[in-house]
């Protein structure tokens, strides 16, 4: 078992596919190991994705992704990195695969729904980013 981080974006919050979205990884097999809503300031969603500085959307994706709540979650799986990614789906909703979350939720390219992590090295870094270690839940 290994964890990642998953960010509900504020897109699929506004819309109300919060719940459903949980209901989806959890039925795919992802446990819940730490969750909470929170806004997210300029400074923080700037760090946050402080990779993607340089690229011509970086303004746009700070500003999209403080433009509402988010829900950030610790999530356990096998191999929960790849299992992770291969569940939303492809950045782009048109390209995104049956059944993930992208293709289901995301309305674009921009406002795509979920995030997560890409490496066991971001996920330990992500997941340090939203939460000390007494949030994280274990169960054994
Ligand atoms: P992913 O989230 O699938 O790992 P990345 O790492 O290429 O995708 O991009 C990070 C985030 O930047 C995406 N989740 C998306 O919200 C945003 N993004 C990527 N490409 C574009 C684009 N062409 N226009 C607007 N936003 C984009």
């Amino acid at each position: 078992m290994s964890r990642t981080l998953a960010i509900i974006k504020p897109d699929a919050v506004a819309s109300g596919n919060a719940g459903k979205i949980l209901a989806h990884l959890e039925d795919g097999g992802f446990a819940i190991r730490a969750l909470r809503m929170t806004r997210l300031s300029a400074e923080q969603a700037g760090a946050f994705y402080a990779v993607h500085r340089e690229r011509p959307f970086y303004g746009e994706l700070v500003e999209f992704m403080t433009s509402g709540p988010v829900i950030p979650m610790v999530l356990e799986a096998t191999d929960a990195v790849p299992s992770l990614r291969d569940a939303i789906g492809a950045t782009d909703p048109a390209e995104a695969a049956e059944g993930t979350v992208r293709k289901l939720y995301a309305e674009s390219k921009g406002r795509n729904a979920i995030h997560a992590s890409d490496s066991d090295e971001n996920a330990a870094n992500e997941i340090a980013f939203f939460f000390s270690e007494s949030d994280r839940i274990t169960t054994r």
